[in-house]
């Protein structure tokens, strides 16, 4: 069974042009004018554009005393109906709990994705055994390591910790990610917080402002750099830790810096919200910023010195949120966006003139592909390439609504923005996974991409500086001590 999308423009992170992509076997078989097929997608008046990739989900979670409510199922069926084909999660082991058990569990629940998946091993803490299992875990196709600096007395590792993992990503050729957050601080800041009685959601944001996550990001990177390792920063919300990336990146480091859907969008005004649940709903960490942050990330994503745009997709319910009630630090932290992100940054980004459409595939999918080493098989509209493609309707519109997503929760933080630009089709490895508003690929459908380690990314800078190596001066005398 073949597929021609026929008629519509192709849009790729280097390239638009007029052509036609026939579909078989579940990759791109030929582009060309007047390709024929057993089935024509029509996609006259549209783009067509790799499908886009999330790096960063947490379906099905245990986090922060529940477990998030989108699963690989609800929650891949939100991506595809958003454009997105693929996603990359993370797996978390418990406290003691070996890498590959936690693998093992992970690849259970996704057995219920829809679309294709990929995960990043967090590193929630560390022993002889975890430094044993990193290599296995690399050899079966999972070539980045997660480590969270904030999450005190839970997922926190120190810089000790950090150091030692990173040192060990650069031995087997993986990459460690950062979430970048002083975790001590934020954890004093809340006690003090509390102890004045600022308990509801708006003290959220006043216990993690923008210089926790500054110096959690400069310190990442000095650690980084000094075990010869590139660096992946997660969630970068605010100016001081994209200023940390810039820098390091103009000084030759291999740094990478993912901004969120929701930070580009959404400010700190969101937590001032009269309404309790509404905060609450919004409560993730990093919070939201002011308008001059967002301003930093959007100049980011122009310039080139921030990469991609990510929804660290992790979704509670409005009941979820309501465990932290008179605390605010027992909110479950996490928001949604895995079905808006496409539309909100085509809206917001290309509509605006901010981006253009070959920076928004970049920033949706190619320059996600190649950092966690999956280009071209993903993230491309070449020969040979999966069939991930999204035929993109610029005209059609929507207001976004809770009542309408696929999404499992019960409210959504972009209600009612104005959506110019939606997916028409999305195709997943060659079959139509949604098409007219529907999700048609089933449950279970998805299937594991292996991202073997060695990304292309470059060399770290002190991993060539051997000119600054440490060298043992030979020398013809020494005098006596004293
Ligand atoms: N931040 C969130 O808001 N949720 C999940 C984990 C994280 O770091
Ligand atoms: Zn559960
Ligand atoms: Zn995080
Ligand atoms: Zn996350």
């Amino acid at each position: 069974m073949s597929i021609a999308i026929k008629g519509g423009t192709i849009v790729t992170a280097d390239l638009t042009y007029r052509a036609d992509i026939l579909v078989e076997d579940g990759r791109i078989a030929a582009i060309g004018p007047d390709l024929a097929g057993d089935e024509v997608v029509d996609a006259s008046g549209a783009y067509v554009m790799p499908g886009g990739i999330d790096p960063h989900t947490h379906l099905e979670m245990p986090f922060m005393g529940t477990h998030s409510s989108d699963d690989f199922d609800t929650g891949t069926a939100a991506g595809l109906a958003g454009g997105t084909t693929m996603v990359v999660d993370f797996c978390l082991p418990a406290p003691e709990q070996g890498l590959i058990d936690a693998l093992q569990e992970w690849h259970q629940k996704a057995g219920k994705a829809r679309s294709d998946y990929s995960f990043h091993m967090a590193i929630t803490w560390w022993g002889e055994r975890v430094f044993a299992e990193m290599p296995k875990v690399v050899s079966e196709g999972i070539n980045t390591f997660k480590h969270f600096m904030a999450y005190k007395g839970a997922l926190m590792v120190n810089d000790d910790e950090m150091f030692a993992s990173f040192s060990r990503c650069a031995e087997i050729g993986a990459m460690p990610l950062v979430h970048a957050e002083n975790g001590d601080v934020v954890a004093f800041l809340q006690q003090k917080l509390l102890g004045e009685g600022n308990n509801g959601p708006e003290a959220h944001g006043y216990s993690r402002p923008p210089e926790v996550e500054g110096e959690a990001t400069n310190r990442a990177i000095m650690i980084a750099d000094q075990a010869g390792v590139p660096l992946y920063v997660v969630h970068v919300s605010c100016e001081e830790a994209h200023e940390a990336i810039r820098r390091a990146r103009a000084k030759g480091m291999r740094v990478f810096g993912e901004p969120l859907i929701q930070h580009l969008t959404l400010d700190e005004s969101e937590y001032q919200n009269p309404d309790w649940d509404y905060a609450a709903r919004r409560v993730m960490s990093p919070p939201f910023r002011n308008r001059k942050h967002q301003d930093s990330l959007w100049a980011g994503l122009q310039s080139g010195s921030l990469q991609v745009v990510a929804t660290d997709h992790c979704a509670f319910t409005s009941e979820q949120k309501r465990f932290g009630v008179g605390d605010f630090t027992k909110i479950p932290n996490g928001t949604g966006g895995l079905e808006d992100r496409l539309a909100v940054l085509w809206t917001k980004g290309v509509n605006t003139g901010r981006l253009t459409m070959n920076e928004f595939v970049a920033a949706t999918s190619t320059n996600i592909a190649k950092i966690l080493n999956i280009y071209p098989r993903k993230g491309a509209i070449l020969p040979g390439a999966d069939a991930d493609l999204v035929v993109w309707d610029p005209a059609a519109t929507k207001t976004v609504s809770a009542a309408t997503q696929k999404s499992a929760i019960d409210y959504n933080v972009f209600e009612g923005f104005e959506l110019k630009g939606l997916p028409a089709v999305t195709l997943s490895r060659g079959k139509i996974a949604y098409a007219k508003g529907e999700v048609r690929a089933g449950t279970g459908e998805g299937r594991f991409v292996e991202r073997p380690a060695n990304a292309p990314v470059g060399k770290a800078l002190s991993t060539w500086k051997e000119l600054t190596a440490p060298r043992k001066v030979e020398r013809s005398g020494i005098p006596a001590g004293v």
